[in-house]
């Protein structure tokens, strides 16, 4: 399957995160058709694409952008609709975002513009991880050039749309790219999960009808628009389809961003980015960041679509494809994406609060020697107890590297304690190496 750079293309151009460029590139024509047609027409183009969110759910955005209610609540008020744009990138292994909006922040801004219009909003807002400065500067230097160019403001393009953009800078919880504690963070609060239903398209900022979309989701909208729904359906599958950014990470000759046709598999990938490193073979990857069940070799076939992945027992996420060789302890990686989970777990329910806590406590005495065979049995009764039973997707995240980490490797979780420590430790025996 062939590479198909759309969101990548001019990655590499120089000064490619200008606005000059970006309209040399044809930047801001999809804007302008977009405006000259109806909002709902936008939605449905959106729709029929078949667009489906980027951010790790893949729910479809034009279906999401259709449930913001128009026209006046039952008690006669008009709320006013917001847009909300996730760019609080923090799963590990996750980065297409930063990339984007670092290379060309001017597809997210035109993305912005046309969605808002869609969905009839007047005010949008963009929340960046905050620690990501350089992002937070090139967002912030684009949406002043927008303004500039009568992209943003009063009566745009003189069409008489007006759209205020906020660049917002979250400060750094992984929970706040969970949708309701992004708007709980927006609006001033801590940053935890909100019960759903209500979902945020009828009740998220200030309680008003918002959409939330990952920021590969909105860069996209511009190139539907522009070339239509028969082009974005020429790529992937009648239910996955369009192009997307994969992110190969890891023991991987050329890491990076590869955009492809959704349904490409890691093999085909693994080719165009020279294979895992030279002299060893693929142990196990994850298709979509750490919260989604990791796969191994046998994997190696499977379309990295949303039916694809899922048939196959994990879930795409947001593509992030974290290569491990077999060099690499199962054991130490699962440790360190639970310690990640229990930093990061906002403490608002027990199960992934105090889950979080005990899978920590085991991994860590299994990684040193110091286990037991029912360690194993525990680390899943803990998983169990949290899968499905946390208050937000957090929770399902942490269970899920364990759970495949023992169905695949259950062996050298055994070898940890058999040996006294990680087999694959120099010091001791490499058994595994
Ligand atoms: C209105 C309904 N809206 C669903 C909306 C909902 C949301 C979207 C998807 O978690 C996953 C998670 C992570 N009326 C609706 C409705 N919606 N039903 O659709 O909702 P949902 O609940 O399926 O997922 P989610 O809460 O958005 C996202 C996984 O992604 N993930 C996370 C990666 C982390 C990052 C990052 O670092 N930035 O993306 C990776 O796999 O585990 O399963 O908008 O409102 N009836
Ligand atoms: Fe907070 Fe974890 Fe519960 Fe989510 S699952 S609400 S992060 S404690």
């Amino acid at each position: 399957m062939p590479l198909t750079p759309v969101l990548s293309r001019y990655w590499d151009d120089p000064q490619s995160w200008t606005l000059d460029t970006y309209r040399r590139n044809d930047g801001y024509k999809a804007l302008d058709k977009a405006l000259a047609m109806a909002p709902d027409d936008v939605i449905a183009t959106v729709k029929d694409a078949g667009l489906r969110g980027r951010g790790g759910a893949g729910f479809p955005t034009g279906m999401k952008w259709s449930f913001i209610p128009q026209g006046p609540e039952k008690d006669g008020t008009v709320k006013p609709h917001y847009l909300v744009v996730n760019a609080d990138e923090s799963e590990p292994g996750t980065c297409k975002d930063m990339p984007l909006m670092l290379a060309t922040p001017h597809a997210l801004v035109e993305g912005v513009i046309i969605a808002a219009y869609a969905i009839r909003s007047s005010m949008a807002f963009i929340y960046v991880r905050g620690e990501v400065v350089p992002v937070l500067r090139r967002l912030q230097a684009a949406v002043a050039e927008a303004y500039e160019a009568g992209y943003l403001g009063k009566d745009i393009l003189g069409k008489g749309f007006d759209l205020d953009l906020v660049v917002h800078a979250g400060a750094g919880a992984y929970i706040c790219g969970e949708e309701t504690a992004l708007l709980d963070s927006l609006e001033g609060r801590r940053g935890q999960p909100r019960l759903r239903p209500p979902f945020p398209a009828v009740a998220g900022l200030y309680a008003c009808p918002t959409v939330v979309n990952n920021v590969e989701s909105i860069a996209s909208v511009p190139a539907v628009i522009l070339n239509g729904i028969d082009w974005f359906r020429s790529m992937g599958s009648e239910k996955s389809p369009g192009f997307t950014l994969y992110s190969l990470s890891g023991h991987v000759t050329n890491p990076g961003q590869y955009e492809a046709p959704l349904g490409i598999t890691l093999r085909e990938l693994l080719e165009y980015a020279g294979g895992v490193r030279e002299g060893h073979r693929l142990k196990f990857w994850t298709p979509g960041g750490s919260s989604t069940p990791m796969f191994t070799d046998e994997h190696l076939d499977v379309a990295l679509d949303y039916e694809g992945v899922g048939a196959a027992g994990s879930m795409l996420g947001t593509k992030a494809l974290q290569i491990f060789d077999d060099t690499t302890c199962v054991v130490r990686v699962v440790l360190r994406w639970t310690e990640f989970y229990a930093h990061e777990s906002c403490g608002k329910c027990t199960p992934c609060r105090e889950g979080t806590y005990w899978l920590v406590q085991i991994l860590e005495r299994l990684e040193r020697g110091d286990g037991t065979e029912d360690d194993i049995g525990k680390l899943l009764d803990i998983a169990d107890g949290i899968f499905g039973k946390s208050f937000c997707a957090l929770g399902d995240g942490a269970a899920s590297p364990i759970t495949s980490s023992i169905k695949y490797f259950r062996d050298e979780y055994l070898a940890h304690f058999e040996h006294g420590g990680c087999p694959f430790d120099p010091h001791r025996s490499t058994l595994f190496a």
